[in-house]
């Protein structure tokens, strides 16, 4: 038995939510329907759970025209996909990644890059027309992704000279806004060595006055080496390689040292397309709750480290296997498109009715736990102490700044093969009068445990689609009433990770949920369903949707406890109407929210 003691009084400081993104490629699926529905479904993970996109080759959605020395945009496909990830609430992790119409012939030529950088200024300033200055200030701007891989094709020479032009192209219309990079794959490789010291104390190719500002230093290392069969990840390999990168940048440029770090490909397992069938269990999301707490532990507290992002890469299109945050069910197969960064988008506009079906997995689930983690740390103390990183039990203590508490514990080992259950003990002091609980759990094979006993169908009926999304939700495992101890005894399986939310008694309900939007698919079966986003006020944690053939009712709940702010319905001959009802934790509904199906 671990005992955990947590005082709500004893802040351990802010708490930057440093994990809120993810990324994916290519650009151009933005485009795409599957795409579309996707960034419906993941933007709606609680606390802005998923906040930046960070997609490869951007930038080859512009076309450009040549007329002598001058050059043309037509920015109407960036336009659209700049848009989408708006229109669902996201920011982009904008990488200047791309080469519009192949126009661009390298970064040797003064003249060359010059174009690049009018070409930059161009781009931003677009940015602030269409979705103003605000806004576009919480974007990052990045350099091309991984450039001491295949995918940069000029050097490095090319490099810091592309992004002293990438810097001026920004600086000419807000010298205010992030840009950083170079997004490096290898650990201290000679093109993160040529970018940092240009930064430190190299001349831009541009101005000449000095190095290129840097307002972040980004680098992917993720935990496990390139044998595909390798699966033993080594998760604290993470952080320390990443330190190697940290502390090269400490003894070699000081100047730098306080430049904040971003790992943005922090993946458990390099690989995106390698299907292994643990990316669907709760396996994953639990290596990925350790890995974000080992980056505050072993970096932030220990190391001081400026830590500003973490994302996992894994906002492909893809299935059970594949790294992706939702099974895709449907007729297109997107891992070649997706491997060889292009998809063919001739078509696009006639094919917008596909038949396609969106399943959760548990590393989505994983973003809405940790989504509603609180703004305050918490300080834990633990007997015996807690090892997290020898034994996988592991426990992050927040409160939220209106008084809630919210407490991640996760069980996770770098070994797939292990299991077990650990017995715990949570106190978090004395309660001052009635206190409302509920423990969420992901654990074990959740919907793809379903769609195996379902005899894995490739394309699954509607029935099997609603069996399998219903066990996609974290589980409320357990929830009541705490009236003197804020006491829980809990048993954390291995792998699992668990958020205990407390919260003294509300005496009212929270108000009515606001239907965003309602969009109609087609599923695989030609079946008609209804994926519906809505916003609500925090004070809600949970939501009930209930289907009924009639406006004015019965209504039956359809998903008794979502966490996220979306949900697909089936839409039959019958079933007209939605309501969306809001939960706090006592249980007490909000009015529900109407909509027509
Ligand atoms: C060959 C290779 C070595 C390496 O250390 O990292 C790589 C990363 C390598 C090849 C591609 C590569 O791409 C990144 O990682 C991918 C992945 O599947 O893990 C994708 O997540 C990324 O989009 C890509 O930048």
């Amino acid at each position: 038995m671990t005992s955990i003691t947590i005082d709500p009084s004893r802040s351990a400081g802010r708490f930057n939510h440093f994990w809120r993104a993810s990324g994916f490629s290519p650009g151009q699926l933005l485009l795409e329907p599957e795409m579309r529905a996707t960034l419906a479904l993941v933007g709606a993970t609680p606390g802005h759970g998923v906040e930046f996109l960070r997609p490869h080759y951007m930038l080859e959605l512009v076309r450009a025209t040549r007329t002598g020395h001058s050059l043309s945009y037509d920015w109407s496909l960036l336009d659209r996909a700049v848009d989408t990830m708006v229109e669902f609430g996201f920011r982009p992790f904008f990488e200047l990644m791309g080469n519009p119409s192949g126009v661009f012939a390298g970064f040797t030529e003064r003249n060359d890059i010059l174009v690049w950088r009018d070409f930059v200024a161009e781009l931003v300033r677009r940015f602030f027309e269409r979705y103003g200055a605000e806004e576009v200030s919480k974007w990052y701007f990045e350099t091309w992704n991984e450039p001491d891989l295949a995918w940069w094709k000029h050097g490095e020479d090319g490099f810091t000279n592309y992004y002293d032009a990438c810097v001026a192209g920004i600086d000419a219309v807000d010298p205010t806004l992030r840009i950083g990079g170079p997004g490096t794959a290898r650990t201290l490789s000679n093109m993160f060595k040529a970018f940092v010291a240009h930064c430190d104390s190299g001349t831009s190719c541009l101005t000449n006055d000095g190095p290129p500002r840097v307002d972040f230093i980004s680098i992917h290392e993720k935990g496990v080496r390139m044998h595909l069969e390798d699966l033993t990840p080594d998760t604290v390999g993470i952080c320390r390689r990443e330190m190697l990168a940290v502390d090269y940048i400490r003894q070699h440029h000081p100047r730098l040292r306080n430049v904040p770090i971003i790992n943005n490909e922090c993946d458990p397992q390099v690989g995106w397309h390698d299907t292994h069938s643990w990316n669907a269990t709760s396996y994953t999301p639990a290596l990925m709750a350790k890995i974000i707490d080992q980056h505050q532990r072993l970096m932030i507290d220990e190391e001081k480290v400026p830590y500003d992002l973490l994302a996992n890469d894994n906002g492909f299109l893809g299935t059970w296997g594949h790294r992706t945050q939702l099974t895709y069910f449907g007729p297109k197969s997107y891992t070649k498109a997706q491997s060889e960064w292009i998809t063919d988008l001739s078509g696009l506009d006639a094919a917008q009715n596909v038949p396609l079906a969106f399943v959760k997995k548990p590393s989505l689930a994983i973003m809405e736990l940790l989504g509603l983690l609180g703004q305050e740390r918490l300080a834990v103390n633990a007997d015996p102490i807690l090892a997290p990183d020898d034994n996988g039990l592991g426990v992050i203590a927040t409160r939220h700044d209106d008084g809630r508490l919210a407490v991640l514990i996760y069980n996770s080992v770098d070994a797939i093969r292990r299991s077990g259950e650990t017995p715990i003990k949570l106190s978090l002091g004395k309660a001052d009068g009635q206190y409302d609980y509920t423990v969420y759990q992901l654990a074990g094979d959740a919907a793809f445990a379903v769609w195996e006993r379902l005899g894995a169908p490739a394309s699954p009926t509607d029935e099997q689609l609603a069996q399998m999304r219903a066990a996609a939700e974290p589980v409320a495992i357990q929830s009541g009433v705490l009236e003197s101890d804020l006491q829980l005894d809990l048993s954390i399986p291995l792998p699992s990770a668990n958020l205990v939310l407390i919260e003294k008694r509300q005496q009212k309900a929270s108000d009515a949920p606001v239907i965003l939007s309602s969009e109609r698919y087609t599923t695989p079966a030609g079946g008609t369903e209804m994926l519906l986003r809505w916003s609500s006020p925090a004070s809600a944690t949970a939501f009930t949707v209930s289907l009924s053939e009639r406006r004015e009712g019965p209504f039956q709940p359809h998903y008794q406890t979502l966490l996220a702010k979306a949900a697909i319905v089936p839409v039959d001959t019958k079933i007209k109407f939605a309501t969306v009802t809001a939960l706090t934790l006592s249980g007490q509904a909000s009015e529900p929210a109407l909509v027509e199906l």
